[in-house]
């Protein structure tokens, strides 16, 4: 229970090198390795725990012991038995195993595929691993995965694996409060803004930084705020690597001439992660657990519940490797290094990001943020009215969870993301191309298109203006069957968007090496086209993995059933 706190004191006293064999893995700044479990059968416990950042400590849920849990270690082509217990003494709780192709009933979402797992009960999960790479999984259950019930899958390949390294690392991410999840939900009900420390003021008015005098008045007249990029902030939120604060500093160590492969694995609640190590360039060679052509950048943005591996190469000295939020309100800082205990500058975050008119969904109408203060200079009603013109998208129920309908939404795959405007070597989607061909090619024999609205005042989340808890019926698909679905993002916030127990194509002119993914952001006013083959039948859940959209109604469930079955 305490042994993060026992390691800051026993720090003080000694050098960390004595230490090393007295401490669990997980209590070690320095990696030697997260905790693994593996073999035919593997147990996890859900726990209580206290959890030591940066010499605070707080309330949260960890599985056997540690934060992050252990990193299940799985071999492609094996049956995985993995045995769940609830040791939470008065709340049900759950495991999804997120990014994993498996039966339906092993997916791990209560009211869905299982019933959840009671207090004091196992379960066990048994399916064949069909893939390989890296994955992660979390708890579906209320907002447990705030808690720090989250960890790392990693999948090794039957074949040999076709990315050569000498050395790896997990990268967990996460965002970390002291604040009890339930708190964080009802003060965004209270005012969607409230984390927000980050509006602009009057002094920055007078002293001509942020934007002109009447493009605040317009955007004020639609009730919207451009520097809402994420709902919760550094102002609630510790960033962490590996259960660590950025001043932990977990060091992760090589030697130097390796080739060392970053599983990066996005865990956190609702933090969009930018991720760079600066003056080392990165090479992706993975997305979402599946392989892609190698792509070198010098940052790239990870939304809520993806993964990316990359590969660098590191000369014999220390880097910081910095995971910036991309409303840039803090960051999860660690540290590559070839010996224990060094350390490289630490950059200062970079100035914040405004959101701007192609946020607002005014794609093509826009030049740039200060567009509107030029072209459409009369704020009020006429504009406020064409933010929420329901004819243009007929499919969206008329709801109060819908604020705004983008009248011109844009195709930005090949944009890096908030935060990255001005980062010339960042990652797109269109930068991934598969390294293996797509397993199925079909045209696709339907099209459909989903709206991710919002309305960010009253803190309501939806697909097509309908909250979860109002939906009559799942979102049919028959069994084989190979549809194209647009999602069409009505909000002003980047929405992760992840379907279970699939990977989809993302449209971004591929042709037969799309990139496959299981969770796909789609940027403020932007649209994303993916391929899905409706292959796994069953129940499964669809939804946005920023936890508090979820928690507020974001999200559906999608049925696939056999042509003969469908009513
Ligand atoms: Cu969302």
């Amino acid at each position: 229970m305490s042994g993060a706190i026992g390691r800051r004191s026993l720090l003080a006293a000694g050098g960390a090198a004595a230490l090393v064999p007295w401490l669990p893995a997980w209590a070690q700044p320095i990696a030697s390795g997260l905790p693994t479990v593996g073999g035919a059968d593997i147990r996890l416990s859900i726990a209580h725990r206290m959890l030591s950042v940066d010499g605070r400590t707080s309330h949260a849920i960890g599985i056997n012991g540690t934060i992050p849990g252990p990193l299940v270690r799985l071999k492609e082509g094996t049956t995985a038995r993995l045995h769940v217990t609830n040791v939470l003494p008065d709340e049900d709780s759950s495991i999804h195993w997120h990014g994993l192709i498996l039966p339906f009933h092993m997916d791990g979402v209560p009211g869905i595929s299982f019933p959840g797992i009671a207090p004091g009960a196992t379960f066990t999960y048994e399916f064949p691993v069909r893939q390989s790479g890296t994955y992660w999984y979390h708890s579906h259950s209320g907002l447990q995965e705030q808690m720090g019930h989250y960890g790392p899958i990693v999948i090794d390949p039957a074949d040999p694996d076709p990315v050569a390294y000498d050395r790896e690392h997990v990268i967990v991410l996460s965002d970390h409060s002291a604040l009890h999840p339930h708190g964080i939900f009802k003060k965004l009900k209270q005012m969607g803004g409230y984390f927000n420390h980050n509006k602009q003021t009057l002094a920055g008015l007078i002293a001509g930084r942020d934007q002109p005098l009447n493009d605040r008045v317009a955007w004020g007249a639609m009730r919207m705020d451009p520097t809402d990029i994420s709902d919760v902030t550094a102002a609630a939120y510790t960033y962490l690597v590996n259960g660590h604060g950025p001043a932990d500093n977990w060091t992760g160590l090589f030697a130097a001439g390796e080739r060392v492969r970053l599983r990066v694995i996005n865990a956190s609640a609702m933090t969009t992660f930018n991720i760079r190590v600066p003056e080392l360039a990165m090479t992706v060679v993975q997305a979402d657990g599946l392989n892609v052509r190698p792509v070198k950048v010098g940052e790239f943005q990870i939304g809520v519940a993806e993964t990316y591996d990359v590969i660098v190469e590191p000369e014999d000295r220390a880097y910081s490797i910095i995971a910036e939020n991309s409303d840039r309100s803090g960051m999860a800082r660690a540290t590559l290094a070839p010996r224990p205990g060094m350390t490289a500058p630490v950059p200062p975050l970079r100035a914040r990001p405004l959101a701007t008119m192609r946020d607002m969904g005014m794609g093509d109408m826009s030049m740039d943020h200060g567009a509107m203060g030029h072209g459409m200079t009369a704020p009020g009603e006429p504009m406020r009215h064409g933010m929420r013109d329901m004819k243009g998208a007929p499919s969206v129920k008329d709801t109060p969870a819908v604020q705004s309908i983008s009248p011109m939404p844009v195709d930005r795959t090949g944009e890096p993301g908030q935060g990255l405007e001005d980062v010339a070597d960042a990652l797109t989607y269109r930068d991934l191309v598969a390294l293996d061909r797509n397993p199925d090619t079909r045209v696709p024999s339907r099209e459909m298109q989903i709206h991710l609205t919002g309305n960010m005042e009253r803190y309501m989340w939806a697909f097509d203006g309908v909250k979860m808890n109002e939906v009559t019926a799942p979102i049919p698909f028959t069994l084989g069957e190979r549809v194209r679905v647009t999602l069409v993002n009505d909000t002003m916030m980047t929405h992760p968007i992840h379907l279970h127990g699939h990977f989809f194509e993302l449209v971004t002119g591929k042709g037969d090496h799309a990139p496959r993914k299981h969770t796909v952001n789609v940027q403020p006013g932007g649209k994303v086209t993916f391929d899905l083959t409706a292959d796994a039948p069953g129940d499964w859940a669809f939804h946005c993995h920023l936890l508090y959209h979820m928690h507020a109604g974001m999200m559906q469930v999608v049925t696939v059933r056999a042509a003969e079955d469908a009513a």
